[in-house]
């Protein structure tokens, strides 16, 4: 057996290693820095309590993305001079977020052992290859994002690290190849364990959905499908889930192939940058398609996004959660016993909302970012829960997960369609959708992001629109002046959440303006861009009369759309005369 001695290496703090709305996200160039990437991976270790770390089982995977490779021979080194006693290894280091989460709940090694947490390497949606972003972050036991009081923690370690610990001797692991190589070291054994990276989570969604009645909807000449990974992790599991598992053909996957650079892309299933998937299921109005399928998803770098399309339909991820929500019990075996409560981030519309009420279901409405549905759904209060950014899930896991969310779309459409997929024509994604506004109202929801905006003209924006609050009365004559059907503000604030469950606060998570008739205007910056600063405004109206459900998005939310652009100045601070994307 190789043995490995532990060097202690010394190390000065290095600025900025602030995790941020989904851990630390920076350029390439920035992570290969002399001691960048071990100083967070130490900063971490530290954060974490003892009994994580030593003689701990914890996971190392990613999205694949330029850089990983280096840097999962690193963290394994690392570990094992931690004393952590084994580190899995998805393979060719290969895991999605939500194969990530659903490892750490539920796979057993062969010894009984089992995972307190992960490190998982990603960027999410954000562009890879040696120019492009790379990001780490930690998930713990439960299998969900470290919470701000670990984040907190860590952050303070970066600035006060002295010291990291290595295996320097330690040769690389070969996690190309599933099986265990054992080590010796001062603590005893250390082992890497690279196992298959679709197995538990191909597992867990087997348990969750009715297999045979997707697979009869996929059977059928008049369901036709598509599904595009954007070249990112979501691949791995696609072939093996749409494919070998439900039978679908093969030429339905898109861009399943994982590749580093996700093919020079934005790995981020938008309407923008999705492009090839948008324009085969004929939403790209300058590339008419005679026939496209019926039913359409993608995913971001690492799977946990999901965008649900139907033949040119796109469906709003606030509408995608709610729809869900509304079906689960009837659609998805897992919830045959009810939902134990729903929740939204603050700036997802209220779609989820009104379903919540007409259920009677517990509803919360939390700060942006996964990690705060997590406490929720381990206290057993939350079952489905969504955000408007493309993220879904339910409490089988503590990430979104965007395999998921496709599953439950063709649960969804398979129960719909049972006993009529010999019918003359199926219930489409279209006419799901419409059924829900019928029933439950719209809610016309758009987003627009400027990205890598200077960094001072967006905080200025902000404190700009924070000023205004104070003055509600004043806000609503520039309102009038801009578009004077639009209706009136009646309350102005940021938003500030109490986590029901550990009373811990988290304070600006967004600026809001609510008017009188349930439309919001919501502004935040984002926090997990690389470089400068990225607006989202984020712009809502409801409408519950039938008459008026049918309008285009942009139309119906014109007025409201002004009257954001205006009363934030958005051009005179950012020097933008339009967004970089609108979803
Ligand atoms: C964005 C989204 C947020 C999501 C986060 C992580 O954050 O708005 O809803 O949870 O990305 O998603 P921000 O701070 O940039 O607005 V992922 O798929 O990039 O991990
Ligand atoms: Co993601």
């Amino acid at each position: 057996m190789v043995m490995f001695k532990v060097s202690r290496v010394e190390t000065n703090p290095i600025e900025g290693q602030k995790p941020g709305t989904s851990g630390l996200r920076k350029k390439v160039k920035v992570f290969k820095q002399p001691h960048y990437l071990e100083n967070f991976v130490q900063a971490t270790f530290n954060a974490l309590s003892a009994d994580k770390v030593k003689g701990a089982t914890i996971v190392v995977s990613g999205d694949g993305r330029y850089y990983s490779k280096d840097a999962i021979q690193i963290i394994i080194k690392m570990a094992a001079a931690n004393g952590v006693r084994r580190v899995w290894v998805g393979q060719n280091g290969l895991l999605s977020t939500p194969a990530v989460s659903a490892v750490i709940r539920e796979r057993v090694g062969a010894d009984g052992s089992k995972a307190s947490g992960a490190f998982i390497l990603t960027a999410s949606h954000n562009p890879g290859g040696p120019h492009e972003d790379f990001g780490i972050k930690y998930n713990m036991e439960n299998g969900g994002p470290a919470p701000e009081g670990i984040t907190d923690k860590i952050y303070d370690n970066t600035k006060t690290i002295k010291e990291y610990f290595i295996g320097e001797d330690l040769p690389d692991v070969d996690i190309s190849i599933v099986g265990l190589t054992s080590f010796g070291g001062p603590e005893g054994h250390f082992d890497v364990d690279v196992f298959d990276a679709a197995d538990d989570y191909v597992k867990l969604m087997k348990s969750i959905f009715d297999f045979e009645s997707i697979k009869k909807l996929l059977a059928s000449p008049k369901f036709t499908f598509c599904y595009d990974a954007l070249h990112g992790v979501a691949g791995a599991y696609a072939n093996r889930i749409f494919v070998e598992e439900l039978g679908a053909q093969e030429s339905s996957l898109i861009n399943c192939t994982p590749k580093e650079d996700f093919g020079g892309g934005h790995p981020d299933p938008n309407l923008t940058y999705a492009k090839e998937l948008v324009i085969r299921m004929g939403l790209n109005k300058s590339k008419p398609q005679d026939n496209p399928p019926e039913f359409g998803a993608a995913a971001d770098g690492d799977a946990d996004r999901n965008m649900v399309l139907g033949k040119r339909f796109f469906v709003t991820p606030s509408d995608s959660v709610a729809i869900i929500a509304a079906n689960a019990v009837q659609a998805i075996p897992y919830f045959s016993d009810g939902l134990k409560g729903v929740a939204r981030s603050m700036p997802t519309s209220a779609a989820l909302d009104v379903v919540a009420k007409h259920l009677k279901l517990k509803f919360f409405e939390v700060p942006t970012g996964w990690k705060f549905f997590g406490n929720l759904m381990d206290a057993g209060m939350c079952s489905v829960c969504g955000e408007e950014s493309f993220g879904t899930g339910s409490d089988h896991i503590r990430e979104k997960d965007g395999i998921w969310a496709v599953l439950a779309w063709l649960s969804i459409l398979a129960f719909k369609n049972k006993g009529n997929l010999g019918g003359e024509k199926l219930v489409t994604v279209e006419d799901i959708v419409r059924q829900h506004w019928a029933t439950f109202g719209r809610h016309y929801y758009t987003r627009y992001d400027y990205e890598n905006v200077d960094a001072g003209a967006a905080k200025e924006l902000m404190a700009h629109l924070i000023k205004l609050q104070s003055d509600i009365s004043g806000v609503n004559k520039i309102i009038k002046g801009i578009h004077s059907d639009v209706s009136d503000v009646v309350q102005a604030d940021e938003f500030e959440y109490k986590d029901p469950v550990d009373g811990s606060i988290s304070k600006h998570q967004g600026i809001r303006y609510l008017f009188a008739d349930g439309s919001r205007l919501v502004f935040r910056l984002s926090g997990t861009g690389s470089e400068g600063a990225t607006i989202r405004l984020y712009i809502e109206q409801y409408e519950k009369e039938s008459s008026k459900i049918g309008r285009e998005s942009q139309d119906a939310l014109a007025p409201l759309v002004e009257v954001a652009l205006k009363l934030s100045k958005m051009t005179e601070f950012t020097g933008r005369s339009a967004p970089t994307v609108i979803t």
